[in-house]
Formats: structure tokens, sequence, C-alpha cells
């Protein structure tokens, strides 16, 4: 990308579509994202003592020049926020303007909020978060299925995000397919577990099946609107409050992709503690497991009442709930297989150190990932996949 290019087609689209700083004479331009896809600038206007952020969308990827990836993300984003504004407003950023021709989403600039993925690595935990995230969870997912939603709107909405193309260039291939036989040679494993993944992922024929199925109901089930990417890096907080971002992935699809792919983000933050000493991590370790034994039943009993409150048959709902955490947990399995052994890895892990001590953090997840795939249907009590 040209910094100069872009930054004056920025500058101008502040001034002329937005309106938003009087004279752009002294506003600062900042890049503060380190995304893979997008560039997120901050625009700083001391003499207006206001700021704003943009994210930028090129036609390829931040990552590589290589990876071509479609500018329509920018209106994916926008649509999610505008549909589940009234569900969620309160979790999400304010949008102050989109030019999805040019990839720009201008938004209210989060500058006092801090990525989670970043301060659950520093132990930092949020006693506001597990009561916050069932919230927003039960109110964004069950809020768009089919049963609270009158049907011709619905299909109005579904056929405006009929399906997102960074499922089919990215999702399908990244998440579902060469994290368990390295097909494109992108995997990035760590040396000292090349021959491990070998013969644990590439040489299970029945994780790829299940990769397979769940790939097909990813692009079959569309059971509500989706985030789509719901990792640690996908949430903004601060003490009191936190904001999802980044909307790029969301489409309608299986509930549980959601929610296992949060569960599995989870579970790294709680293995990366688990390779500390200090006292701050056991306590952290502790607030974690907690989280997660708060956020999924809950999210259960939350959306059991939203269910129940739209008139739904009470063994549907409960056929239908029970298939979201089962989907949850094969998602989890998936999302920590690929994150450990597929392209994009998470910092939570690559950053324990010794190279030993994340060879055995490694090797844990893969195991637990196994177990959460193979035996989705013997786990019905989250504890017993804390236990590990
Ligand atoms: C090539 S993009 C790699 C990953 O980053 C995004 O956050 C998504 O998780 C994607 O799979
Ligand atoms: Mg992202």
């Amino acid at each position: 990308m040209e910094q100069k290019r872009v930054r004056l087609e920025l500058l101008r689209y502040v001034k002329d579509k937005l309106h938003y700083f009087g004279k752009i004479e002294d506003v600062e331009m900042e890049e503060i994202g380190d995304g893979n896809l997008n560039y997120v600038f901050r625009f700083t206007s001391l003499a207006a003592a206001k700021s704003l952020i943009i994210k930028k969308a090129e036609k390829c990827a931040r990552f590589s020049d290589d990876f071509k990836i479609p500018l329509s993300r920018t209106g994916i984003e926008s649509f999610y926020i505008h549909s589940l504004n009234h569900l969620i407003g309160r979790y999400l950023p304010t949008l102050y303007g989109t030019d999805v021709a040019n990839g720009i989403l201008a938004m209210e600039d989060l500058s006092n909020y801090k990525i989670l993925r970043s301060e659950l690595m520093k132990f930092h935990a949020f006693p506001f978060l597990p009561e916050a995230l069932v919230d927003a969870l039960s109110k964004a997912l069950m809020g768009t299925t089919s049963y609270c939603i009158e049907q011709v709107k619905r299909e109005q909405m579904v056929g405006t995000l009929k399906d997102n193309p960074l499922n089919e260039i990215i999702t399908k291939t990244l998440v579902f397919e060469e994290p368990y036989n390295n097909c494109y040679h992108r995997n990035n494993v760590l040396a000292m577990n090349q021959d491990y993944v070998q013969n644990e992922l590439y040489h299970d024929e029945a994780l790829l099946k299940i990769s397979t199925e769940y790939k097909e109901k990813f692009f079959s089930e569309k059971q509500a609107l989706l985030h789509g990417d719901l990792h640690t890096g996908s949430i903004f907080i601060k003490e009191d409050a936190f904001k999802f971002i980044d909307f790029e992935f969301s489409f309608w699809g299986p509930i549980g992709f959601d929610l296992g792919f949060l569960l599995a983000n989870f579970i790294f933050a709680y293995e990366r503690a688990c390779h500390d000493s200090s006292k701050e991590s056991k306590v952290f370790q502790a607030w974690m497991k907690e989280v997660i034994l708060y956020v999924y039943p809950q999210f259960t009993k939350r959306s059991r009442k939203i269910l129940c409150d739209a008139n739904v048959n009470q063994k549907e709902a409960e056929r239908f709930l029970n298939e979201i955490m089962h989907d949850t947990i094969v998602y989890a399995g998936i999302e920590l297989i690929r994150r450990t052994v597929g392209m994009a890895n998470v910092k939570d892990i690559t950053t324990i150190a010794p190279l030993t001590e994340r060879m055995n953090a490694e090797r844990r997840i893969i195991q637990v990932a196994k177990k959460l795939m193979l035996e989705a249907k013997n786990w019905d009590d989250l504890k017993d996949i804390m236990s590990f």
C-alpha cells in the first residue's frame, strides 16, 4: 500500500464526505492496526480536539500483496453493524460513514479500549466480562435466528449477505482443510512439533472427516448472523465495557461457530497462563475457568428464555440449544487446531518461552482439540473440558 496515496484519499474522504474535522491542516494520521487483512488508522485533530478511526480495505491483504481479497468486505462489516445495532448497539463501535467502493469504514475512536487478547496475555481479569458476553451473544445470535425475526424480513437480510467471499478464500482452506494435511504448504508448525503433528493430525483421517462435515455445516446452515471470526483479538475492552470489532468475516451460519471460536481462544489464554508460575497467573487461570463455565451454560439459559418469549415449542428449543452446544465444542476443537498448526497462529501460544514449554503447550492443545472434535457428544459438562 502506498501510504501517501492512501493518506490523501482518506483525508479527502474525512473532509469532503464526513465533514468531521473543521480544517484538516492539523489532522494527523497514524497507523494503529496490525491485523492480517486491513489497515487501521487514527486521525486526530488537536485543534478540534477530535479523533476518529478509519479502517481501510485494499484489494489485497495487509500481510501480503499476493493475497487477493475483495473490497466487498467493507460493506459486509457495515451490514453487520447496521443489522445488529438495535440488538447489541452498546457492544458495537459507532459507525460514522462507509464508502464500500473505496473500502473505507469510518468509526468512533476506541483508544480508551485495549485488545482483549493482549490483556489476557498479561493475566488481566475483567469481572464484568462473562455476564456482558452472555448478554451480547444471546441477543445477537438468538435475535437473528428464524425464531426471532419475521420471515420476509429475514429472507431479505439473508439475501443481502448471501455469502461472504472470505469464507471461500480464507476460512474454507485455512480453518477446515489445510491444518489436517498441509495441502498448500502454508502451515506454521513449530520445528520441534513437526513429527508430532504428522502423526497426530496429518495421519488421523477421522479428524479430517469431522472437519469436512463441519465445513459443510458452516456453508449450509444459516442459523444466525455470525461475527465469523470471533476470537479475543476481535474484542476491544476496558474496565467496565467491551466492543466487538472486525466484522469482515460476518455471514449467516451455525451459531456454534462463533461460540466455539471464542471458547478456543479462552482456552489459549488459559493454556498460556498454565506455563507461568506467578501468583497472578494462578488467579487468572481460576478466573478464566470461571468465565468459560459461566458463559456457555448461561448462554444456553438466556437463549432458552429468548426462545420461550418468542413462543418456540419447548422441545424444539431444547433440540436447537443442544445442537448449538455440540457444534460449539467441535468448532472450538477446529479453531484450536488451526491456530496451533495452521497459517495464522496466536500470540498467546507463540510467545510461550522457552521453546520446550511452547512445544508442550501446543501438544496439550492438540490433544484437547482432538478430544473435543472426536468426543463432542460426550462433553455435556464443560467442567470436564477445563480439567485437561
Ligand atoms: C489470512 S487471514 C488469517 C486469519 O486472520 C483473520 O483474523 C482470520 O482469523 C483469518 O483466518
Ligand atoms: Mg480480524
